[in-house]
């Protein structure tokens, strides 16, 4: 079955989640909410207890196909919460999870049979010119188009002809029209290189409410560094790491998500995005930790 010691095929990752739902059908029910380019489910999990006062908080992860450290630290935190719910904290119980380990199954895919360094989703290229491949973390609806993004389908950051264009970002933004949930956070886990972000990313600016992701963000790193030893800058990601429209957070915050974030996970580049299998376990560990002290948070207010 499920393990972190390997990074796993979707078809593993997608057995996984049904394989949950079906043993504890009273907190775990698993939803497709569409489908890629080429045709793979794009299925969500949800944990919850029922109560209809909960707050929500949607994660994501593998919206790049070869960050493929992201779904393994993402099934990894359903696995514990789904394992030992009845023992979570009253923080973790008291909150609906929606979780979305691979938003980009296609690109995910084809990392595992073809090139191991595809990023962007699969959309096909026009017949006789054009490549492959939209970023999907520049199809999204806010400031699409802006600074860090490209018209050219053969970019690495190929922003798609318009926002929402892809059947992968189209099917994320729909599900959050569509649900009733009141969300207080988005996590998005990308790799690589250890930061904690937070909008906005289009531009170097930053929301009249920055000051709280920051220090949450601060709180976040510091209980990552003594669980696992290992370092995460804070701050927003056009500062600390380029300007770049279109992104999942930054539509997430427009929608008034409060508690948006882009985590990128490790390491630091010495083996970048071929993380090898021996760091999951620390790397999700430490997630893990921080998405305690986020929980601990939004229950406060
Ligand atoms: O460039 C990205 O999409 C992210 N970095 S990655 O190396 N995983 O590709 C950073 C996204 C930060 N958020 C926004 N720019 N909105
Ligand atoms: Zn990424």
């Amino acid at each position: 079955r499920m393990n972190w010691k390997q990074y796993h095929r979707l078809e593993d990752i997608d057995g996984f989640l049904e394989y949950l739902s079906k043993t504890y059908p009273a907190i775990i029910s698993v939803n497709s909410i569409g489908k890629s380019h080429e045709g793979r489910e794009l299925k969500v999990l949800r944990i919850s207890n029922g109560n209809p006062s909960n707050k929500a908080i949607f994660i994501d992860g593998g919206i790049h196909a070869r960050e493929w450290i992201s779904p393994a630290t993402v099934t990894y935190i359903i696995n514990q919460f789904a394992e030992n719910f009845d023992e979570e904290s009253e923080d973790i119980k008291n909150l609906d999870w929606y979780f979305l380990p691979v938003m980009n199954p296609d690109g995910y895919e084809y990392t595992h049979m073809s090139d191991r360094l595809w990023r962007k989703n699969r959309r096909p290229g026009v017949a006789g010119r054009g490549c492959s491949g939209v970023d999907l973390n520049r199809n999204f609806g806010y400031r699409w188009g802006g600074k860090g993004t490209s018209s050219s389908s053969c970019s690495e950051i190929y922003r798609g002809p318009r926002a929402f264009s892809e059947p992968e970002s189209r099917a994320v933004y729909e599900f959050f029209q569509k649900s009733a949930a009141n969300y207080v956070a988005y996590i998005t886990y990308h790799s690589y290189g250890q930061y904690i972000l937070y909008p906005w990313g289009y531009e170097n600016a930053v929301p009249p409410d920055y000051e709280d992701l920051q220090s949450l963000g601060d709180k976040m790193a510091a209980v990552i560094q003594s669980t696992g030893g290992d370092y995460y800058s804070v701050g927003s990601s056009s500062k600390l790491l380029y300007p770049a429209a279109g992104g999942s957070d930054d539509w997430a915050k427009s929608q008034g998500i409060k508690y948006s974030y882009t985590i990128e996970l490790n390491d630091k580049g010495r083996y970048g995005f071929v993380l090898p299998t021996t760091y999951i376990e620390n790397v999700a560990k430490e997630s893990l930790a921080a998405l305690r002290v986020l929980a601990a948070q939004v229950n406060k207010e």
